[in-house]
Formats: structure tokens, C-alpha cells, sequence
């Protein structure tokens, strides 16, 4: 059905046919790219541009705001207020929903959005992206606070964008998840990644082993068999990787399989967990989900958790199939009091910790 120059317009109008939505969709889509391609010639000028540090003001999180943070939130802003396609809108950056301005016609839509997920790489160079959520809403009044609590299922569309050495767009309507390359010449995003499929098995994670004194048991069982390899309990080696910029995890997921996890710990136990529910793990949810994979707090289906507030936080278990089933599974053991504590293979094994081992090696000491 696509040609080898099948342009993000073109597919969207073939994706969206049928869909009775379909137009608005597919015109709110082209308006996000169109932010998105603005926020990739900043994030590509990189000190040149002036835009790299921090600003003075904190988001309404506390958190640091970086120059590309405020920017790239005012680029989507500006791409996607205008054209009477959205109801209202909701950002990290912002603690409250922003209110289409006046002058501006009211669409059918409401945009959830992060606007720089991974922003703390900007200054070091590292990929970071654009994560988006579409949801409906019901009528084109101003939205209420409520309007946009609504769980991961009912999402009409979600993507991102990962400003890399190439910039990409990642995306599905509900139809499969596809990938989309940035041709900068021509300023089109052409699809180069259709229908992608996350393989079922991996052997690659990813979590931030700094904070493992903080996990629950059975994310340290499952790590810990991880990296006892062939010699555990899991019988083949791993690898780790950890880019501290969810976009470029989940892009590597999406592209060759594997696990990421930021699972909920006890370093704050106010927060129980550190990714945003309704603009990271809803969205990106959905992607990994349309490409056969799974996407769980470690005890159900992220798509399915009921959101209390805007900004709330959500633990995050993602990616290949099989090893997201075994991560659920050893939180079902634990919480039933039934699981296996993890033992080193180290204790397996003739080793040099044996009383017959140490008694050998005294003598050869004299
Ligand atoms: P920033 O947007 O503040 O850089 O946070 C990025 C992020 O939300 C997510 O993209 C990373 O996977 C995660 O935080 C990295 O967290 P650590 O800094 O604890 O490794």
C-alpha cells in the first residue's frame, strides 16, 4: 500500500480513510510534526543556538527547566492552538491545562504532552525527544480538569519524536505502531519504519541499577537473574543499557526488542514512580502495544490505570512480551507471599567461598 516516498500526509490520509474522525485526526498530526520539526532545528543547533542551559524558573513539577524544555513547549503550543482541532491541551511544563485562547476556534481533541522528555541529556549531547497523547473530547467547550483524566485505553492516537542523529516520528492511530524519518532537505517526514514489531523474547534491559536498594524484591529478583546470566537462574547472558532518556530506550525497543523498567521504589515513597502516567506511559503504552509488546506497572496494564491527577506518576515495565509476563509474574508471587528470594549463583557452585575451597587454598599458602 506505500510506496518507497510515502509522505506522513499521504499515510495518514490512507491510515485515516475509514476512521470517522479521520480528517480532524489526521490535520492535528500534521500540525504536531510540524512542532516537531521546529523543536528538531533547535535541539540540532545544539550550543550554536544559544538554547542550551537552564532558565531561572522551575515547572510546576520544582523541576529544573531547561531553555529547550520552555521553547519546545511554546513550539507545540503555537503548531497546534490555532487550528480548531483541540479543546484544550496539557503539558509537562504547565500545571494546568492550557486554554485555547479566544480568538481561536475549539476542536474535538485534546493534546497531552511532554514536550522534551530526557531534557537533562540536552546539554550532553544525548538523543532526547517529543512525547503526545490525543484524546477525544466530548464537546467543544472549554475542557475541565476531569476532561483529560481519562486512562491510557481511551487514547485515539499517541507518538513521539527522537531528536537523534536522525530525527524520527513514531506513531500510531490505533492501526499498528510506524516510524517515520525526518528528510530535512526536504522538510517532509517520509516512512521508513512501517508496522514495527517488537520481538516477543530479548535479552537486553534497561533500569537505573543506582537506585537497586530501593526496589521491590521482585525487580531485584528479576534483575539480579539478569545479571547472573547462563550461570543463573535465566541459563543465557544479558546486556544493560540505561541512555536516561525514556524516547531513546523505548525507540531501541521498538527497533530490536528488550525491557525497560522504572519501576516503583521506596527512594521517595510519595512518588510511586518517577515517569508521568498521562503524557510517558500512556502514550508511549500504546506504541508498544501496537507493536505486540506489553506495557505494565509491574501489576497491570498501564493502559487500564484510572488517572487521579494531571501530572501523577505511574512505575513503568515495558517491552518484549515474554520478559514483561515474567516481571508481572514474580510481583504476583511476591504479593501472594509465594516467591523464590534470588540466590547468587556464586553459592551454586564449587567456588572459592567452600570451607573444603578455603582449606585448600591455606595449605598451598603454607
Ligand atoms: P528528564 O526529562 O528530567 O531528563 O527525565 C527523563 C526521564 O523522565 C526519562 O526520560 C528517563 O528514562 C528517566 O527520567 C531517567 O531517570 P534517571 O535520571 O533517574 O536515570
Amino acid at each position: 500500500m506505500y510506496s518507497g516516498r510515502t509522505t506522513l500526509s499521504k499515510f495518514l490520509i490512507e491510515q485515516l480513510r475509514e476512521h470517522p474522525e479521520g480528517a480532524d485526526l489526521g490535520a492535528l498530526l500534521v500540525d504536531v510534526a510540524a512542532a516537531v520539526k521546529a523543536i528538531a532545528a533547535m535541539t540540532a543547533k545544539g550550543a550554536l543556538g544559544g538554547f542550551l542551559g537552564a532558565v531561572e524558573q522551575r515547572n510546576s513539577q520544582g523541576e529544573t527547566q531547561k531553555k529547550l524544555d520552555v521553547l519546545a513547549n511554546e513550539a507545540v503550543i503555537q503548531s497546534c492552538e490555532w487550528g480548531g482541532l483541540v479543546a484544550g491541551m496539557a503539558s509537562e511544563e504547565l500545571e494546568a491545562p492550557y486554554e485555547i485562547p479566544a480568538e481561536f476556534r475549539r476542536g474535538r481533541f485534546l493534546l497531552v504532552f511532554d514536550p522534551l522528555d530526557g531534557s537533562s541529556n540536552t546539554d550532553v549531547n544525548v538523543s532526547v525527544g517529543t512525547i503526545f497523547s490525543v484524546l477525544r473530547h466530548a464537546d467543544a467547550q472549554a475542557p475541565t480538569l476531569d476532561a483529560f483524566l481519562q486512562q491510557g485505553s481511551r487514547q485515539v492516537a499517541a507518538g513521539y519524536a527522537i531528536y537523534g542523529p536522525a530525527t524520527m516520528l513514531v506513531l500510531t492511530v490505533g492501526r499498528g505502531t510506524h516510524g517515520f524519518t525526518l528528510d530535512r532537505e526536504v522538510g517532509n517526514f517520509i516512512l521508513t519504519h512501517p508496522d514495527l514489531a517488537i520481538p516477543e523474547e530479548t535479552s537486553e534491559f534497561a533500569i537505573n541499577t543506582s537506585n537497586e536498594r530501593w526496589w521491590e524484591p521482585p525487580v531485584a529478583r528479576y534483575v539480579n537473574e539478569c545479571k547472573a546470566g547462563k550461570s543463573g537462574e535465566r541459563g543465557r547472558d544479558f546486556n544493560m543499557r540505561w541512555i536516561a532518556s525514556m524516547v531513546a530506550e523505548v525507540h531501541r525497543i521498538l527497533m530490536r526488542g528488550g525491557i525497560f523498567m522504572y519501576p516503583r521504589d521506596r527512594k521517595d515513597p510519595a512518588k510511586p514512580g518517577r515517569l508521568r502516567l498521562m503524557y510517558e506511559a500512556n502514550p508511549v503504552g500504546m506504541l508498544i502495544e501496537q507493536a505486540g509488546g506489553r506495557a505494565s506497572t509491574g501489576r497491570g496494564r498501564i493502559l487500564d490505570v484510572p488517572p487521579a491527577e494531571l501530572h501523577q506518576r505511574v512505575p513503568v515495565i515495558l517491552g518484549s512480551r515474554c520478559e514483561v509476563e515474567r516481571i508481572e509474574r514474580y510481583h504476583a508471587e511476591f504479593d501472594a507471599g509465594t516467591d523464590r528470594p534470588f540466590v547468587s549463583p556464586l553459592f551454586n557452585e564449587r567456588s572459592l567461598f567452600r570451607p573444603e575451597a578455603l582449606a585448600v587454598n591455606a595449605g598451598l599458602n603454607g
